[in-house]
């Protein structure tokens, strides 16, 4: 956007360059078939830009009549041109699992190990996952591959990996008793198999208990040639609940309380926003497995179209538009949009409780004062004192508003917020408002874009923020 112009002015300049180019000859006002629109697209993004004039990538744009293609942007395609590969699939703060091949088979090494995760800054988290890490890398795969996956069980206790939603060999299904032994401590278990589906699948142990103790992760397969419209970005996250007591730091698998709650591994505001370019479209996959709890996740700033579940890719002619996917236990949901409106949007679950971990960094000090109560086991009589706080009267009063006590960053777990590179630039105080099951998708022009992830410029708190604010 021009800068000086209002919001209001730049979309009245931008519905004349419309104007304007339909009187140039391209097809924007005439009526098109759903299937010669669909052809145009086919043929490259210039016929597929005039195809989709009648919607702007690059303001809040509503495209209708909603029969028609452009409606919310339904099937306005990526910058990126039809006809080549998927883009590489991104779950911030989360790896891949690399592979080789052996033979015409694609190879991968697993390893079921326990794990040490920093869910907030300073606050480390005894788990499990796979390859060291909570939730497990990711495997990228395309349909037609024949996969073979080398397991080793490098926990205490027996194993076993399920592949949810594939359609494979009974004997690779990997449940216990049924399909197969346990994999025993120590023990070396493999499983290989044809890829003819493609979507967003997920691996994990079928041990109950294991799988309340973080034991999963994704399982990309994708076609050969993208789906049209085709994407830009292809994002994912994994949301997780652990009932992790205050001033303990091992999750309680037996809990029917849930009171830590994770994507990709980290709580808000650790999360690592999801950063993209002002027009592309994007795709994010979300995956939910929490061990019992469903999370309505609310994107502000535009609309999606949900084109996927755990079962693959929708028809298009069945996608729904929504700002909030109810996303259950144990299923994926794929969702695409244009990023057309600029910003730092806050993407969340809408359960007020997992917008603060259930206040579990405030409750920890009100009970004890925070120092190692394990001396004080054998002295009941000893233990460290209880906070004042909780002696108020007027905390026992429903609807008091209740001062959170030490929601304070210190100055150490400010640093790991900042240092990262994707949040560069965001409000000084960008933190208080992603607590939890939360994360940040920024929408940033192209020249802002390439200053946060591709220059060594210094970036002042809240610089990026302010600059794209006065754009509008
Ligand atoms: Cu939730």
């Amino acid at each position: 956007m021009k800068k000086g112009l209002s919001r209001r002015q730049f979309l009245a300049t931008s519905t004349a360059a419309v104007a304007a180019s339909a009187l140039g000859g391209r097809d924007v006002q005439g009526q098109e078939s759903t299937a010669e629109s669909r052809q145009k697209q086919a043929n490259g993004p210039d016929s597929a830009q005039s195809s989709f004039s009648r919607y702007s990538r690059y303001h809040p744009s509503f495209g209708g009549p909603p029969e028609s293609d452009h409606y919310l942007g339904k099937l306005v395609p990526g910058l990126r041109q039809s006809g080549l590969p998927p883009v590489p699939f991104e779950a911030p703060d989360l790896g891949k699992i690399p592979w080789r091949m052996v033979g015409g088979v694609k190879e991968f090494e697993i390893r079921c190990t326990p794990v040490k995760r920093e869910f907030l800054p300073g606050q480390f988290m005894n788990v499990w996952g796979y390859n060291g890490s909570l939730p497990g890398p990711t495997i990228e795969a395309f349909q037609g591959d024949r996969v073979r996956f080398v397991v080793h069980n490098e926990l205490p206790e027996p194993t076993t990996f399920h592949w949810h939603g594939l359609e494979l060999p009974v004997q690779f299904d990997g449940v216990p008793g049924l399909t197969q032994d346990l994999i025993p401590p120590g023990e070396t278990y493999v499983y290989e198999y044809d890829l003819h589906q493609t979507g967003t699948f997920f691996y994990h142990s079928h041990v109950t208990m294991q799988e309340s103790f973080g034991m999963a992760g994704f399982f990309i397969i994708h076609p050969r040639i993208a789906y049209d419209p085709p994407v830009d970005r292809d994002f994912g996250l994994i949301f997780q609940n652990f009932f992790i007591s205050p001033n303990t730091a091992t999750p309680d698998s037996m809990a029917m309380n849930w009171n830590w709650h994770t994507i990709n591994g980290r709580s808000g505001p650790y999360t690592t926003p999801l950063v993209c370019k002002h027009g592309e479209r994007v795709r994010i996959r979300l995956m939910d497995f929490s061990p019992m709890q469903h999370h309505p996740i609310h994107l502000h700033g535009h609309t999606f179209w949900l084109t996927g579940t755990e079962a693959g890719r929708i028809p298009p002619n069945a996608w729904v538009p929504r700002n909030t996917t109810l996303t259950g236990v144990a299923m994926a949901q794929d969702f695409e949009f244009i990023a057309f409106n600029p910003g730092d949007w806050i993407f969340h679950c809408h359960m007020t409780h997992h917008m603060m971990n259930h206040m579990t960094q405030q409750v920890g000090p009100r009970i004890r004062q925070k120092v190692d109560v394990s001396r004080y086991l054998a002295d009941l009589p000893n233990r460290p004192p209880v906070e004042s706080s909780l002696a108020q009267p007027a905390f026992e009063v429903p609807g008091y508003p209740q001062k959170m006590q030490g929601m304070e960053m210190n100055a150490e777990a400010m640093r790991k917020l900042n240092e990262r590179r994707e949040t560069r630039g965001m409000r000084k105080q960008w933190h208080e408002g992603v607590k939890g099951l939360m994360t940040v998708l920024r929408v940033l022009p192209e020249d802002l874009y390439n200053r946060v992830m591709h220059s060594e410029e210094a970036i002042q708190p809240g610089e990026i923020f302010e600059a794209v604010a006065r754009r509008k």
